[in-house]
């Protein structure tokens, strides 16, 4: 079987799922489109690359990344580093020929994004941006039925991303937070995942009418790079930086299509830890999907009979999209470590197959524009039309 050598680009959180990924993916779907063997590893500190070499199954290791992208025995570049160094990667790796999958936000604005989509055409190499959550099995199922006509035309879809693990003000001034290597606060960071979920299930949104807030506009200086996402608090003599990028944001928009709808993300709502939700209402029937209840797709058809009319959960697995692969009763469990082994095996199809996959670079360049939009039109407090 045809093995594909993957050269990996940071040790963080995203570093171990992709690594995961790479290593489940054949145990889940086979025959595999190919065998994901993992090459490289490389992390700016040498002790992360190292460890992680060993933790993560790697060959070997380095604390540059430009020896990943030169080694010619390296198929596939997989960015899992914040976003600031996503464009330079990603076109370095692209000139060198390699396939190159990239965490999202593909980059930290559209111009950067624009870059990145220009270099994967030219080198004619396949690109994907790692939007995981529309990989979760009720999330493609939603998708299904909306291609099936099963809930009509859309009128609204309603999304929400809400996380309270930065609620707290002692929760350091990560990368996360900065907004020459984020682009973006909740915005780019988990209002993204939102706006993948309304292309990809409504279609292309045409104008948006946003707000952003700042709610805690400094916290204390964090010592390394890596964000521990709340989980480790700055003691109260450590110095404050200011926060220049949103804690949240709220927009509404409008598809070309005729839909209209609403998108927010926030990371200062307490009791809320990865509440991505949407709500779809057609006209005939509404479909609701809760990431923190991901077995499930909440539906309901008009032409139910009135007395039986009503939301009923379908619990996803073998009947369902990639259910070939995964557990084989329903409501086993789909867990974040799932979404990343289908988006790998979506890639690896992609290349060995010679196709297109998606989201991909472009769709991550139409996020990034539709990301400048927002900010764009809360600035000027006035509706803000997409530029295709
Ligand atoms: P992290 O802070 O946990 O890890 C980042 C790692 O990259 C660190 O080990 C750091 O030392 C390393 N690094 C930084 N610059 C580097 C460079 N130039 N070369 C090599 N290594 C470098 O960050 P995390 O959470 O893994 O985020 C990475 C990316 O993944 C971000 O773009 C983020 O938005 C995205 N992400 C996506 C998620 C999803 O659900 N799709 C979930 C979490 C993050
Ligand atoms: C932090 O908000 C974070 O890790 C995001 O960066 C991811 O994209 C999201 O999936 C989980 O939360």
């Amino acid at each position: 079987m045809k093995k594909l050598n993957v050269g990996m680009i940071g040790a963080g959180f995203m570093g171990k799922a992709h690594s995961l990924a790479y290593a489940g993916m054949p145990m889940f779907f086979w025959p595999a489109p190919a065998i994901p063997h993992r090459k490289m590893i490389a992390d700016v500190t040498e002790e992360a690359a190292r460890d992680a070499a060993a933790r993560f199954g790697y060959d070997g290791y380095t604390s540059d990344w430009r020896k990943v992208v030169e080694n010619p025995e390296i198929d596939i570049i997989d960015i899992a580093t914040p976003n600031d160094s996503h464009a330079e990667i990603a076109i370095a790796a692209a000139k060198a020929g390699k396939h190159v999958i990239s965490e999202k936000p593909l980059a930290r604005n559209a111009a950067e994004a624009k870059a990145m989509l220009d270099a994967v055409k030219e080198a004619g190499v396949k690109h994907m941006v790692a939007f995981n959550y529309r990989r979760t099995p009720a999330v493609a199922l939603a998708k299904k039925y909306i291609e099936e006509g099963a809930v009509g035309k859309i009128l609204n879809f309603r999304g929400t991303y809400l996380q309270d693990w930065s609620a707290d003000p002692n929760s350091p001034l990560s990368w996360r937070f900065q907004k020459s290597i984020a682009g973006s606060g909740a915005l780019g960071d988990i209002g993204t995942h939102v706006i993948d979920f309304a292309r990809y299930l409504v279609g292309e949104i045409t104008d948006v009418m946003a707000t952003t807030q700042t709610w805690i506009p400094e916290r204390p200086v964090q010592s390394d790079g890596v964000d521990k996402l709340g989980t480790v608090k700055a003691s109260q003599d450590v110095p404050k930086k200011p926060v220049d990028v949103d804690d949240e944001f709220t927009t509404l928009v409008k598809f070309e299509n005729g839909a209209v709808g609403s998108i927010e993300a926030t990371r200062n709502a307490w009791g809320r830890n990865n509440f991505l939700t949407f709500e779809i209402h057609g006209e005939k029937g509404s479909l609701y999907f809760n990431y923190e209840r991901r077995d499930e797709l909440q539906v309901c058809f008009a032409d139910d009979p009135v007395d039986r009319r009503g939301f009923r959960t379908v619990y996803t697995g073998p009947a369902h999209p990639y259910g070939e692969g995964l557990w084989p009763i329903p409501a086993l469990g789909i867990g974040y470590g799932e979404t990343k082994i289908i988006e790998v095996y979506d890639f690896f199809k992609a290349i060995v197959n010679d196709t297109d996959v998606s989201p991909n670079f472009y769709d991550g360049y139409q996020i990034a524009v539709i990301t400048d939009a927002i900010l764009e039109s809360a600035g000027k407090n006035a509706w803000v039309k997409i530029e295709k």
